[in-house]
């Protein structure tokens, strides 16, 4: 789908300006991803979500729903009007993805930390029944200091999951500062190698990289994969890239303003 990137962008921008405030900061960082992901990877059927042979997608990092959501919208699998209801009541777009409300939600998540779990547990669970959908899950940098994400990846291992793909969305912060103030992670390429993982670095934002990652990856024999994406919290929302605060934002009059203009600019470039 031509330009997927910017309408997910656009998508994730409306919705929040709508409820005013939301997970801004991390739902940016995985646009390009999620774009190359359901653009050009994945094997889903917008009309049948349940679909037995469709590829999985965990979003461990359940609290970025809003460009999952955008995503999903975009693809068909429900009304781009649903955006609109983003986190009000009694909706269907949880702030935090739930897999009983929104066709095309493979797991709920939100807890930090167990999607990753969820998402082994699928993939071998694939590989008993002697099939060959993938899995694909999304974790955050921060979210890596929950301990059974190593659990999980050490099992994975062992198992040589290699239908798994796990992508770490490095944006350098979690919800109050940066990762390395909070708990130093170092090299994760180099962490992980010695997990006997199949893992790289590349540039999140860069779709051609991620999709050539991903193409490696899933021809990678016997090893589960780990793709670090280089990627910048809140990217695209040049006032608050990079900004500590860009976690949660509840806007300010002025920053709808902001907004708008950058929905409008991202339009002209359709
Ligand atoms: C177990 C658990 N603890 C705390 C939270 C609250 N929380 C939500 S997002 C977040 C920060 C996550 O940082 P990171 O994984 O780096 O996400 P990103 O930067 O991609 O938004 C925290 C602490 C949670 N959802 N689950
Ligand atoms: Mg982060």
């Amino acid at each position: 789908m031509e330009n997927l990137d910017k309408k997910i962008r656009i998508e994730i921008i409306k919705m929040l300006v709508k409820r005013g405030f939301g997970h801004i900061g991390g739902s940016m960082s995985v646009v390009e991803l999620l774009a190359v992901l359901y653009g050009e990877v994945m094997n889903v059927d917008p009309k049948n979500p349940n679909w037995e042979e469709r590829d999985y997608l965990v979003l461990s990092k359940g609290h970025a729903g809003p460009a999952l959501y955008s995503t999903l919208a975009l693809k068909g699998f429900f009304d781009k009007e649903m955006l609109m209801t983003l986190n009000e009541p009694h909706t269907n777009l949880p702030s935090h993805c739930d897999r009983q409300k929104t066709p095309g939600i493979d797991m709920t998540t939100g807890s930090l930390g167990q999607g990753l779990s969820a998402a082994v547990g699928i993939a071998q669970a694939i590989k008993l029944q002697g099939k060959n959908n993938r899995v694909f899950t999304i974790v955050g940098d921060g979210e890596l200091q929950e301990g059974q994400c190593f659990e999980a990846l050490q099992y994975a291992a062992h198992h040589e999951l290699d239908n798994l793909v796990v992508f770490v969305d490095e944006n350098k912060l979690q919800l109050d500062g940066y990762t390395k103030d909070i708990c130093k992670q170092g090299d994760l390429v180099t962490k992980f190698n010695t997990f006997d993982l199949h893992t790289v670095r590349c540039d999140g934002h860069d779709m051609k990289a991620i999709k050539e990652s991903i193409n490696n990856a899933l021809v990678t024999p016997h090893k589960p994969s780990v793709i670090v994406l280089d990627t910048i919290k809140a990217k695209g929302v040049a006032f608050l890239e990079n900004d500590l605060g860009n976690h949660h934002v509840r806007f300010t009059d002025e920053q709808i303003i902001l907004l708008n203009e950058i929905v409008k600019e991202l339009e002209s470039e359709l």
